[in-house]
């Protein structure tokens, strides 16, 4: 029988701009052996018994576990490095405060010192990858190259890779570069670059999650932020979810949380017992490509197809769905290890560890078994709430957005913008407690702006100037909202049950947006009654409920004097529409 013409075309020879590139990185990198990678099972199987032979994956227990595997990163790498990540524009005022900055050409001419022979006796992987559904329009497609097979992995199970991703990278003419290597590791020699008008990344030093794994934090955020600037769109910080009623209505919200502030959670919500008939469909955990569409309203995709969760916590009763998707076929980072080879964590419920996550035996005065950042990668169709939606490729319409933060006190339970524009600087106004996602102090409250701050890959003045341009853009936005799920009282003890009750707030934005919900109007913005959020069968009192929803004005006049410093920060570039929203708040406060 004749082979198709398309199975014996080389990857190599299917689009000459990637094939080009590949010729000159190999050339200055100098690798042993150069694979371009198809994106099959086979060759994720084969890759990854590669790792399993060299020692660099573990083959978890088959019975319990099968399919997973645990990847050890070195001690100093894991989490993702803000102090090395910058953003290099020709000119430092286009990549803003917010940012780290290198010009061009001196940022150029570090990395290539390091990359020169780095891949000598390594392999050198091609890696065309396609974020968002491979048919879509607002798909965007990129290459890495890596020489770190674990990388490829998680390329595999994150993105939609390999031939298909090169066949569209020919027809579309254009590709993010994104080149990685892990170097030798030294947090000496780490750097992750952007280059924004070049759409180009190169990253060195470090195989860990969002400082690697180029698809993620670095092309779908901050390269394509820019991209989403120039084009008329949003590439934002924000999970994707429907939430169905038992009428078979289904409602689509997009929410920006801070890195490990519940994101994963909240897309995979299971609703409480009373709420019957209620469904909760997943179509992403971490990033939305928001577009206006014809009819006047924003559709969303998840330019990912995986997962790559925070997995300490994660058990049947915080999330159940993501529990029981990684149960399988799963590659876990830096947990730890029961007697019998199963994957442990804190906030598993059941086993002991006794190896941690540097392979060491457990012993609890070296503090946690597992990384307190230790993470899961998963394909997303393993999700049993997986909306087949994902695949769409005009995306999903959105009918609300929802920041949120980490905070203690002030910020109620939920509140609405008034309008766009004051959702605007509501989004502008996210600040959060730091978590383990990130190297750095954990539990201090720092501005998050949009959930966007080691993310956006331009000045924010002029991403804020972007967003406000919206209502030009589209007739019919989402209302905009603000929840905080992390209120505790006096004690430290927390307000709210969380997790799938938080399906009880969801039902008032959503009511909201649909213009069949009554609210407060308070000088922050909407607000519901206490009554308005249904608490039946909760152990939340209404007293508990009145606190959750208080605004008290000089905590809240205190807040808008901060954030007016804060942004007073960004200077002559500061969209004046913005001042113009906060003087509004703080007039409305007194
Ligand atoms: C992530 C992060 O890994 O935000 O998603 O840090
Ligand atoms: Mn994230």
């Amino acid at each position: 029988m004749a082979t198709a013409p398309q199975q014996v075309t080389t990857l190599s020879q299917i689009s000459p701009a990637v094939r080009d590139w590949v010729a000159e990185v190999a050339g200055h990198t100098k690798p042993d052996r150069v694979h371009w990678c198809d994106g099959s099972d086979e060759e994720f199987q084969v890759l990854r018994q590669e790792l399993v032979s060299d020692g660099e994956l573990l083959t978890l227990n088959p019975q319990t576990h099968p399919g997973c595997h645990l990847y050890r990163s070195h001690p100093s790498d894991v989490a993702r490095v803000e102090h090395l990540t910058f953003v290099c524009t020709t000119s430092q005022a286009d990549a803003g405060p917010n940012n780290h900055w290198l010009s061009p050409p001196d940022a150029h001419r570090r990395m290539d010192a390091l990359f020169n022979g780095c891949m000598r006796g390594r392999t050198l992987y091609v890696v065309p990858y396609c974020m968002g559904p491979l048919q879509s329009p607002s798909s965007r497609c990129g290459v890495e190259i890596t020489d770190s097979a674990y990388v490829v992995l998680n390329m595999h199970l994150m993105t939609r890779m390999g031939r298909p991703a090169l066949e569209r990278i020919a027809r579309d003419g254009s590709f993010v570069k994104g080149l990685h290597s892990t170097g030798d590791l030294n947090p000496e020699r780490r750097f992750i670059m952007h280059f924004p008008e070049e759409l180009s990344i190169k990253s060195f030093g470090s195989g860990y999650g969002g400082n690697a794994l180029l698809g993620k934090k670095c092309h779908a955020l901050r390269i394509a932020s820019w991209q989403a600037r120039q084009e008329g769109w949003l590439a934002e910080h924000m999970l994707i979810v429907g939430v169905e009623n038992p009428a078979g209505e289904t409602h689509y919200l997009a929410c920006a949380f801070p890195s490990a502030c519940g994101k994963t959670n909240l897309a995979m919500l299971i609703p409480p017992l009373a709420y019957k008939g209620w469904k909760i469909w997943t179509l992403g955990d971490d990033i939305a490509w928001l577009h206006p569409g014809k009819d006047g309203r924003l559709w969303a995709i998840n330019p990912e197809s995986g997962y790559f969760g925070v997995v300490p916590g994660t058990n049947a009763k915080t999330n159940r769905n993501a529990y029981e998707m990684i149960q399988h076929d799963t590659l876990y980072t830096n947990v730890a290890l029961t007697a019998d080879q199963q994957p442990w964590w804190e906030g598993l419920e059941s086993g002991q560890p006794v190896v941690d996550w540097q392979g060491r035996p457990y012993d609890s005065k070296r503090g946690p078994a597992a990384h307190p950042n230790a993470r899961f990668t998963v394909a997303a169709t393993q999700n049993p709430g997986y909306s087949p939606l994902a695949e769409s490729a005009a995306g999903v319409p959105i009918s609300a957005l929802v920041f949120g933060g980490r905070r203690r006190e002030l910020a109620p339970l939920v509140y609405q913008a008034r309008d766009w524009s004051h959702g605007v600087l509501v989004g502008a106004s996210v600040a959060s407690e730091t978590t383990a996602a990130a190297v750095g102090e954990v539990g201090v409250v720092r501005r998050d702006p949009m959930a966007m701050k080691p993310f956006c890959g331009y000045n924010f003045a002029d991403y804020w100037a972007h967003w406000l341009s919206f209502p030009t853009r589209a007739t019919k936005l989402p209302h905009i909202f603000h929840v905080n799920w992390f209120r505790r009282d006096k004690a430290g003890t927390f307000l709210w049950p969380g997790f799938g009750d938080n399906l009880r707030v969801l039902r008032w934005i959503i009511d909201r947006s649909a213009g069949r919900a009554a609210a407060n109007e308070t000088a922050i913005g909407f607000l519901p009654k206490p009554e308005d959020i249904d608490v039946s069968g909760l152990d939340v009192s209404l007293p508990t409920m009145q606190e959750l929803l208080a605004v008290d004005p000089a905590l809240w006049r205190q807040e808008m004097k901060d954030l007016g410093e804060y942004l007073r920060t960004f200077g002559a570039r500061l969209p004046p529409k913005l001042m113009e929203e906060h003087k509004k708040v703080l007039e409305r406060l007194g």
